[in-house]
């Protein structure tokens, strides 16, 4: 038995959706790569969340909303800001896997951690 054209015809088009149906996911993929980022706010003497799980390359930005200075500075000196003014903001790149604890160097009781893991989020 032979395949008439035009049955020939209904499974190329089925090959194209399944084409079609696979480029999604890659898709998929190259977003989930990509650079990524997250934001801490500082409000009320506290850092949210206190507690960032990141993948490595995500780079990070504090921004201060209290209305007096803070600092972000990492406790093995892995980063550091200036004074942080209302609505400044610092930012830092995280490559290397690990525990980054940080604090506010004029509000030491003023702590948090992001955590850098591949895989994480
Ligand atoms: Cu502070």
């Amino acid at each position: 038995m032979t395949i008439s054209p035009l049955a020939g015809a209904v499974l190329r088009g089925l090959a194209g959706l399944a084409a079609l149906a696979a480029a999604p996911a890659l898709a998929g993929e190259t977003a989930a790569a990509a650079p990524a980022a997250v934001t801490v706010t500082i409000d009320n003497f506290s850092f949210t969340p206190a507690v960032a799980t990141v993948t490595p390359g995500t780079t990070v930005t504090w921004v201060n909303h209290d209305d007096i200075p803070h600092t972000v500075v990492e406790t093995d000196k892995a980063f550091r800001s200036k004074a942080l003014d209302t609505d400044d903001r610092f930012s830092f790149t995280f490559t290397t896997p690990g525990d980054y604890a940080y604090f506010c160097s004029l509000h030491p009781h003023m702590t948090g951690k992001i955590i850098v893991r591949p895989g994480a989020g």
